[in-house]
């Protein structure tokens, strides 16, 4: 049995739509993100930080959305993999981890634009600088996916669910006028079959609801 801790417009998405690629049977439960629930004692005991993903497998609980793609892949023999000794190994693992690079800014934004919710707590100035700085990291991902259709050349990958996900969340924060080839590559993620079943899966949003956060005058 295979149980995805999830909350919409998360980073659980990774997971969610990984498990739709792989084609995997699991069972989906639903938390708040701003319940307060990922706070109770009984999540706590899966997921120690009271963080999504989470993710039940194999007897054990994985709580970090790298670590799960990496564990998915190994233990069930993906095409989604890139195992030891493959060329595009080294690749593979470090664009599936340049995803928490990009995430950091995400989740600073997030913070500044939809979680601090009053005027007075936010702040342009960090706020212009975290969108630069997400800029400068979605350059990088620009110039692998103006290389070849998916991060890596082999073709789609798991990499592709963390990355793409981050992609994703960064068009809230970023004009994508000068990344044309990251909006071709998330036009081609739109079109996947398991992207579009994780999002039917996703749930009601409940932490974004602009299609854009523009940074406020002053
Ligand atoms: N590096 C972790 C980050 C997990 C994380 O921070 N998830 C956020 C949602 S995007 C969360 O659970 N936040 C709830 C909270 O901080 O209370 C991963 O990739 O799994």
């Amino acid at each position: 049995m295979i149980r995805l801790h999830h909350c919409a417009q998360s980073r659980s998405f990774r997971t969610l739509w990984l498990l739709h690629e792989m084609g995997l049977e699991f069972e989906l439960v639903r938390h708040s993100l701003l319940s307060g629930e990922l706070r109770d004692a009984a999540y706590l005991a899966l997921s120690p930080a009271g963080r999504v993903p989470a993710l039940e497998i194999d007897g054990q609980v994985l709580f970090e959305s790298g670590a799960i793609a990496e564990y998915l892949c190994e233990t069930r023999a993906s095409p989604l993999w890139r195992a030891p000794g493959d060329p595009e190994r080294a690749d593979w693992l470090q664009w599936l981890h340049f995803a928490e690079t990009i995430g950091q800014h995400l989740a600073n934004l997030t913070q500044q634009h939809v979680v601090l919710y009053e005027d007075h707590m936010r702040s342009p100035t960090v706020m212009k600088l975290e969108a630069r700085r997400l800029e400068k990291t979605l350059e990088v991902v620009e110039r692998v996916v103006s290389r070849h259709d998916w991060m890596l050349e082999g073709g789609f990958s798991a990499v592709d669910t963390a990355i793409g996900y981050a992609a994703l969340l960064g068009r809230r924060f970023l004009r994508f006028e000068g990344l044309p080839a990251l909006a071709r590559y998330l036009e081609r993620i739109a079109a996947r079959p398991a992207f579009r079943a994780a999002r039917a899966d996703d749930g009601p949003p409940e932490l974004y609801t602009k299609p854009f956060y523009a940074v406020p005058d002053g």
